[in-house]
């Protein structure tokens, strides 16, 4: 049926509400249902002046926005249908088999809650109890001061990422002038954090290509440089993408110029136990600056090292100089949760808290962590054998022998990344980057010609 107005007659799609704007300042609603027009609101003889909005949307102006560096990687491995495909893309342990791998104390853990039988009510806005207890524990050790004096305020995150953004909403709405110093280069949604927050960042220097290492002496310089009061965020332990940490003592020398520099260290851990395998050991670098009496901001993740990606559990803790601070700053971390999310989820919080609270499983955890912390270290020997043996040309690869954690930091930029994925269905960020936990010992030979051909042949 046509709708018939001053103007030419108009059909209307079915299921169609135009609203029509008159010279007389009175809106006339239509509807057209299946095949009867509905007359809505008010009878009248128009002379319209009209603007009917048909296959108009409103979201007309929005662009497609790029798939993200890392999780789109997945989605793009998802895509390629050839047998050789390899996904190194984003940092998920899998097994020598290549598939995902639940570990075995997730599983008695989540055994134990379904015995128990436990509900669905809402947690506290700042999480389960028995978690922030935990996990500060294990960050900061159990017997440290500051847990025993009340001086860490703890709430339990959307993971390390929700983590980090509910600090940088904190730092956005305290230190509204602070800068947040980021190590370049960093994991991709660190900048996405800090944009989202308005919070300012800037980069210091950390790699350097030339000697494949940390250039120590450009980070010194640049942390000096910054402004006082700065936000300096620091990978606790196996940085990313680098996989190249500070030793001990440059961490000692790093604690003095944040101190003198008034800068505030902001830790994000989302691989403990994955650099060396122990949980302890990977905590040393917070446990220092604690120890130095420092307050420090630390985001925690379980993704990794109790392969919990999808449950999303991890906490920020902020260390204070008083229970009252740390008392205060939790009130505005909950203050700022509740209108984001309101309260975080229960699951992955007790699976936490079951495995860490209790020292057989928690014993159990540390030999699984270790397990996966040494196949990777397998898988990292055996690309580097390869590579070494079908190499002719003299490189030294060694290199991928001294980084640690999950990644390898390859070198290769841009368009070697592209020939990977292009010519050798390798699937990695474009950085260079390739997670070691998602490669196998058989793949090790395959994916060295895939590096060598990428390396020499391609510019
Ligand atoms: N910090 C770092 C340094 C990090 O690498 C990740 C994840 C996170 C925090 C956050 O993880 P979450 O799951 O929110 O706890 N990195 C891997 C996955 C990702 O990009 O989301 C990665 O780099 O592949």
């Amino acid at each position: 049926m046509a709708l018939s107005l001053s103007s030419a007659p108009v059909s209307l799609p079915s299921r169609s509400v135009v609203t029509l704007r008159l010279n007389t300042k009175q809106t006339v609603g239509f509807a057209k249902n299946g095949g009867s027009d509905l007359f809505l609101k008010r009878k009248a003889f128009i002379r319209v002046g009209m603007a009917v909005a048909l296959n108009f949307s409103r979201f007309e102006s929005v662009t497609m926005a790029p798939p993200d560096p890392i999780l789109g990687v997945s989605e793009a491995f998802k895509a390629d249908t050839n047998d050789l495909k390899l996904n190194l893309g984003v940092g998920a342990y899998r097994t020598e088999e290549l598939q995902p791998y639940v570990l075995n104390v997730v599983k008695k853990a989540e055994n134990l809650m379904l015995e128990k039988g436990e509900n669905k009510e809402y947690l506290p806005i700042e999480g389960l109890a028995a978690f922030n207890k935990v996990t500060a524990e294990l960050l900061l050790g159990a017997d440290n001061p500051v847990i025993q004096q009340g001086k860490v305020a703890t709430v339990q995150g959307l993971s390390g990422t929700g983590s980090l953004r509910l600090a940088a909403a904190f730092i956005q709405r305290y230190f509204p002038a602070a800068k947040a110093l980021i190590s370049s280069p960093t994991w991709g949604n660190h900048k996405n954090i800090f944009n989202d927050a308005r919070v300012p960042w800037s980069e210091y220097r950390y790699y350097d290509p030339r000697t494949v290492g940390l250039d120590f002496d450009g980070m010194i310089a640049d942390i000096k440089a910054a402004p006082d009061g700065s936000f300096v965020v620091l990978h606790g332990c196996a940085h990313n993408p680098t996989g190249i940490d500070p030793t001990p003592e440059q961490w000692e020398e790093l604690a003095d110029i944040i101190q003198e520099k008034n800068h505030i260290p902001f830790f994000d851990v989302a691989y403990q136990g994955f650099a060396s395998g122990n949980l302890d050991a990977d905590a040393f670098s917070v446990r220092m600056f604690v120890q130095r009496g420092l307050e420090v901001l630390v985001a925690q993740s379980y993704s990794k090292n109790l392969g919990l990606y999808a449950e999303r559990i991890g906490a920020i803790n902020v260390v204070c100089s008083s229970p009252d601070v740390a008392d205060r700053v939790k009130s505005q971390l909950k203050r700022l949760a509740r209108p984001m999310y309101s309260n975080p989820p229960v699951h992955g919080a007790r699976i936490v808290a079951n495995v860490v609270g209790d020292p057989t499983l928690f014993s159990e955890w540390k030999d699984e962590m270790e397990e996966m912390a040494g196949r990777i270290k397998n898988v990292r020997q055996r690309l580097y054998d390869s590579l070494s043996q079908k190499d002719k040309s003299g490189k030294d690869w060694s290199f991928i022998l001294r980084q640690i954690g999950m990644f390898s930091f390859t070198g290769l930029n841009k368009a070697q990344s592209d020939n990977m994925t292009n010519k050798w269905h390798v699937y990695m960020t474009k950085d260079g980057r390739i997670s070691l936990a998602g490669l196998s010992l058989s793949k090790c030979e395959y994916l060295a010609d895939a590096i060598i051909d990428s390396f020499h042949n391609v510019s």
